[in-house]
C-alpha cells in the first residue's frame, strides 16, 4: 500500500496514512502502534511544568541530545516508520506527526479516541532546539524505581495520582526490549490490542522476580506466555494513593478508556503554547518572557 500526498490541513487523510503504515509484519508483533505511542509520549513526556520547557514542541528528539539520550533507544523505529509518510507531506511538523499517530495507534488498537489539535511547530536546527528548549535530560521515568519517583516525575509535568494510573495502562500495548531498555517481554498476552488488562494482570496474578542476569523486573506465566512487569509498574499496586486506581480501571474498562483519553490528550499538549489561531510558537525559556 503506497502512501499518498494528502491535501494541506487534512489530518483525517494523514491519520489513514499512518494506519497503513501500523501493520509491520516483520517487526515486533506485527504492528508499529506500541512504538508510535511511545514515540509521542517520550516527545512530550520531557516537560517541566516549573521551568515551561520541553514538551512535544519542537520535535527535538531528531537532534541530539535527544536522540542519543538512552531514554529514547530504539524510538528510531518509529521515527523511520513515518519517514514516508513526512516525505510524501511536507506541511506537516514532524510533532504533529508524532503525537497524531500515537493516537491514532491507541484508536486502531481498539482504544479511545484522544482529543488532538495540530499547530506544533519544529526546531529548525539542533542549535534552535538547544536555545527553546534549554537543559531537559533526564527527565523520563527510571522503570527500575519505586511509586516517589513516578509521582515526582509526573508532577514535574502536572500529572495527578489518577492520571498517573491512567496514562500507565499504555503498557498493554508493546514490549521492553532488552537492547533497548535493558528490560524484556510484554505486560499482557495480545500487546497490539488496547485494553485494561494490565490493571487486571496486576492484581490477579502472582508476580516474581525474574531470575535472570538483566536488569530487576517481575515476571509471571499466562496460557504458556511470559509477561513482565517493572518495579515502576508494581509500585501502582504497593502504593496506597495509587492502588485505588488500580482497581477501578481494572473492573471499568469504560473509565479507563474516558481517563486515559483525557489524561494522554492532556500530556500532548504540554508546552504547545498556541495563539488564537491554534498554531504553536516555539518559545524560549519562561523567565525569559515574563511568563508565570
Ligand atoms: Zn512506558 N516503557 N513507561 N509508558 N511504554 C516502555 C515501553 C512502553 C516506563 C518505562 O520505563 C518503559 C508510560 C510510562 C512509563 C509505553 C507507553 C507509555 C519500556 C520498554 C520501559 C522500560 C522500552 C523498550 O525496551 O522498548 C515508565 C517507568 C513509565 C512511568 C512510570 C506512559 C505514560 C506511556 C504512554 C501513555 C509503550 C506503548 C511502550 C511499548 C513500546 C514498544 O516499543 O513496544
Amino acid at each position: 500500500m503506497s502512501i499518498q500526498s494528502i491535501k494541506e490541513g487534512d489530518y483525517e487523510g494523514i491519520r489513514g496514512e499512518i494506519r497503513k503504515v501500523l501493520k509491520q509484519p516483520q517487526y515486533d508483533d506485527g504492528s508499529a502502534g506500541p512504538v508510535f505511542v511511545r514515540l509521542a509520549w517520550h516527545a512530550s513526556g520531557n516537560f517541566s511544568l516549573v521551568e515551561h520547557n520541553g514538551g512535544s514542541n519542537g520535535a527535538g528528539m531528531r537532534f541530539a541530545p535527544e536522540s542519543t539520550d538512552p531514554a529514547n533507544a530504539g524510538l528510531t523505529h518509529a521515527i523511520d516508520f513515518l519517514m514516508p509518510i513526512q516525505a510524501a507531506n511536507p506541511w506537516i511538523s514532524h510533532s504533529d506527526l508524532w503525537t497524531l499517530a500515537g493516537i491514532t495507534a491507541i484508536e486502531a488498537a481498539g482504544g479511545p479516541r484522544v482529543p488532538w489539535q495540530p499547530g506544533r511547530t519544529d526546531y529548525t536546527s539542533a542549535a534552535a532546539a538547544e536555545e527553546h528548549r534549554g537543559q531537559v535530560g533526564d527527565r523520563l521515568p527510571d522503570g527500575a524505581k519505586g511509586a516517589d519517583h513516578i509521582r515526582e516525575v509526573f508532577s514535574r509535568m502536572g500529572f495527578t495520582d489518577q492520571e498517573i494510573v491512567a496514562l500507565s495502562g499504555a503498557h498493554a500495548l508493546g514490549r521492553c526490549h532488552p537492547d533497548r531498555s535493558g528490560f524484556d517481554g510484554p505486560w499482557v498476552v495480545n500487546p497490539t490490542r488496547f485494553s485494561n488488562q494490565y490493571y487486571k494482570l496486576l492484581l490477579t496474578r502472582k508476580w516474581v522476580p525474574r531470575q535472570w542476569d538483566g536488569p530487576f523486573q517481575y515476571e509471571t506465566t499466562v496460557a504458556g506466555t511470559k509477561l513482565m512487569m517493572l518495579p515502576t509498574d508494581m509500585a501502582l499496586i504497593e502504593d496506597e494513593k495509587f492502588r485505588p486506581w488500580v482497581e477501578k480501571y481494572a473492573k471499568d474498562q469504560d473509565l479507563f478508556f474516558k481517563d486515559f483519553s483525557l489524561a494522554f490528550g492532556k500530556l500532548l499538549e504540554l508546552g504547545v503554547d498556541r495563539d488564537d489561531t491554534g498554531f504553536a510558537k516555539l518559545v524560549k525559556k519562561a523567565a525569559e518572557e515574563g511568563k508565570p
